[in-house]
């Protein structure tokens, strides 16, 4: 209780929590991401390491899950799978929270970054993420998901769907202030004349029917294109997702990402309605409004009818 109230003495805190799939490149921005604020914009920044299972860090974190709990630990002791051990470390993490904000107390003045696992139900079902978050966001901690999907996924139209519709179910349950992004651009740029369609396409998720025409065609195949349909609707229809490219060796890439950032945290969720989404790339909690509309259920009740039919 007075650690509690120890943080609520103190003004609003921001940082970014950086989570999105296995490889995607969380650890490898969150290091270049820390240098570049320090370095480039002199900025007081930490990075707060909360995944269990980080080998590779490309930063010294200040605060680091892996000395209260590991998914090695975990998996010897309880004799769990690593799923299952990641999972049962955030829980654990979740009971620990005082762990997290005794030290979180202490480098209050700094702006925080959040490197996360990349298991994809941590963000997309279980609660765990989702309610320490929502902690710290009554803390007055300011905070920004940084979703990451690797760009590899532009180059297979099945996958890009997915991919959206992965977006879209971690900005709902996540439900902070959202930017989704597609990591690695300049492997994007690299391989563009490969692409069927321009950078742009991808980013702005526009005329996604356009990749429709690209799913094959069959008997087999015709039911899991309506589908396709359906769910390209869905996310065309609520303009909710799109992407900013983040290069992580450039530095005009880090700074157009941080532009976009800092929009959705300075802008107020109630003028949400009355901006184009894709301009700002970024969405936030104002979506949760969207669920209040009947009209919102009934395009979703058609993505699983299109299922069952
Ligand atoms: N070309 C290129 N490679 C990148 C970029 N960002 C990350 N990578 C590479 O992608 C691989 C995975 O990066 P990580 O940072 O470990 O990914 P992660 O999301 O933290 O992975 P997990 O923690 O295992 O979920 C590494 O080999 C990185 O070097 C980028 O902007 N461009
Ligand atoms: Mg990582």
């Amino acid at each position: 209780m007075a650690l509690v109230k120890r943080v609520r003495k103190a003004e609003s805190y921001f940082g970014q929590v950086v989570i999105g799939p296995p490889g995607s490149g969380k650890t490898t921005y969150c290091g270049k991401v820390y240098k570049f604020y320090k370095d480039k914009l002199n900025r007081k920044v930490e990075v707060v390491n909360l995944d269990p299972a980080n080998e590779n860090m490309n930063y010294s974190p200040k605060i680091d899950i892996m000395q209260l709990v590991t998914v090695e630990d975990v998996m010897k002791n309880l004799n769990l799978g690593p799923n299952g051990a990641l999972m049962y470390c955030m829980e654990y993490l979740e009971e620990n929270f005082d762990w997290l904000l005794n030290q979180l107390v202490e480098i209050k003045d700094s702006y925080l970054i959040f490197d996360m696992p990349g298991q994809v139900e941590l963000y997309t079902h279980h609660g765990s993420i989702k309610k320490i978050f929502q902690k710290l966001e009554k803390l007055g901690y300011h905070l920004c998901a940084v979703h990451m999907v690797d760009s590899h996924y532009c180059s297979d139209p099945p996958k890009f769907i997915s991919t959206l519709l992965l977006s879209l179910s971690t900005m709902m349950q996540i439900a902070l202030p959202h930017v989704n992004v597609l990591s690695k651009a300049d492997l994007l740029k690299k391989n563009a004349s490969k692409l069927d369609f321009n950078v742009d396409f991808y980013t702005d998720v526009l005329d996604l029917n356009y990749l429709l025409d690209l799913l094959d065609e069959g008997p087999f195949t015709n039911k899991y294109k309506k589908l396709n349909a359906a769910i390209i609707e869905l996310i065309q229809d609520y303009s909710l997702v799109c992407f900013v490219p983040l290069d992580v060796n450039s530095d005009k890439s880090l700074l157009d990402l941080k532009s976009a950032i800092d929009k959705v945290r300075k802008l107020n969720i109630r003028h949400f309605f009355s901006l184009q989404s894709c301009d700002v790339h970024c969405y936030f909690l104002a979506f949760k409004a969207q669920f209040l509309k009947p009209c919102f259920y009934i395009s979703l009740f058609r993505v699983f009818l299109t299922l069952w039919v």
